[in-house]
């Protein structure tokens, strides 16, 4: 068969398995992407993710993460909501539903399952967030948007609130052009909105970023922090809320990314009463799990003081 062919039976299979965007690369990470990349650590924007700093060989060059790459198919699905639930504090959109990643990798590994059936030589392997895998560089290369100035892929028609997973495969596909236009023009929302100005020209400072102090580290948010922070218990989407590619969105259609039973014990006196087992049979599956009762108990308590 030939490429053309194999690459539109790849994207359908894709589309079947319930990818809202699919883009084709080749596996390489552009020099510029690259010197960003070593100015965002040289900066210490990294903050205290140690893992930011490690794999840096596997991360510059995919054909060490997988040998014998020869394509790259990138992936993104919406979680745009259709509101914030009534909760106590607000949480990041991501965060309503079930854990991203296990519903990205279960369609991740059918749409493995349905290539195999087709390309019975193929070998691939699905990466979602937590391998080193340059994620929105990629994404940009697969053509399927541009890094807007608060750092998030955005794509005309879905916007910035998309989680993005990659497909590394041994065979050769056509990859589509790298997007080489942003549509942000002169807007500063995002970065006018950003209470803790955590956005500047070389990338999201993490050190400012509430994402990072409510999700990433067990530490106690800072007061310098802490003081410009509205009630936010897990996850930041300022600069994705304000951003005007964002304000038509439709609403996905994820009965994993509902808002889950989970949310009901988000608070502080059921969570105190709580034990780490019941705490983790309650939390199993919502990005709640990794971050933990303690640090959500000791945010709280910040937040309320
Ligand atoms: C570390 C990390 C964080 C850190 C640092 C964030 C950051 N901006 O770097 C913290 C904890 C702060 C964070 C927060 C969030 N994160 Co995060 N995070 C990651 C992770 C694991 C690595 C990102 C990384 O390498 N950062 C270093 C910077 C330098 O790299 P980069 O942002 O990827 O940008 C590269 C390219 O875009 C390119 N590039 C950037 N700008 C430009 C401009 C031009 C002109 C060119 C040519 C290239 C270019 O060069 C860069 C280096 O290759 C990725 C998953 C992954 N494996 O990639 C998820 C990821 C980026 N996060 C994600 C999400 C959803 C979030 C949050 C929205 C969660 C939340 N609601 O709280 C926030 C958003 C904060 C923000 N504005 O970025 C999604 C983003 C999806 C999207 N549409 O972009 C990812 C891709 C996870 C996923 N699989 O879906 N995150
Ligand atoms: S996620 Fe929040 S704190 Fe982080 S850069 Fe965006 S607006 Fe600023
Ligand atoms: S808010 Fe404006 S500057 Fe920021 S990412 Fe969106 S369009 Fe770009």
């Amino acid at each position: 068969m030939s490429i053309a062919k194999n690459t539109a039976i790849v994207k359908l299979l894709a589309h079947e398995a319930g990818f809202d965007l699919i883009g084709i690369t080749i596996p390489e990470v552009p020099e510029s992407h690259l010197n960003k990349y070593y100015s965002w650590l040289d900066q210490g924007f990294a903050a205290k993710m140690g893992y930011m700093h490690r794999n840096i060989d596997l991360r510059t060059n995919p054909q060490k993460l997988f040998e014998g790459v020869k394509s790259i198919l990138v992936l993104a699905l919406s979680y745009y909501p259709e509101k914030h639930p009534d909760i106590p504090y607000n949480i990041s959109k991501y965060a309503y539903g079930r854990d991203y990643h296990k519903l990205i990798k279960s369609r991740g590994k059918t749409l493995q399952k349905q290539l195999k059936i087709k390309f019975p030589n193929l070998k691939s392997r699905v990466f979602v967030d937590s391998a080193p895998v340059m994620e929105r560089s990629l994404a940009v290369q697969s053509g399927l948007g541009w890094i807007g100035k608060n750092s998030c892929l955005i794509n005309r028609e879905k916007g910035s609130f998309v989680f993005l997973a990659s497909l590394f495969l041994n065979i050769e596909l056509e990859p589509d052009s790298a997007y080489e236009k942003s549509y942000c023009g002169n807007c500063t929302k995002c970065i006018d909105a950003c209470p803790t100005s955590a956005i500047t020209e070389a990338g999201v400072d993490s050190s400012r970023c509430i994402s990072y102090h409510t999700i990433e580290t067990s530490e106690k948010i800072p007061a310098e922090i802490l003081k410009n922070m509205d009630n936010q218990l897990f996850g930041c989407d300022i600069c994705q809320d304000v951003c005007p590619w964002n304000q038509k969105l439709t609403a996905h259609t994820e009965a994993d990314f509902l808002p889950g039973k989970h949310l009901e014990l988000l608070n502080e006196d059921a969570l105190k009463n709580m034990s780490e087992e019941t705490f983790r049979d309650h939390f199993a599956g919502t990005p709640f799990l990794r971050t933990g009762k303690a640090k959500l108990l000791q945010s709280m308590a910040q937040l309320s003081d």
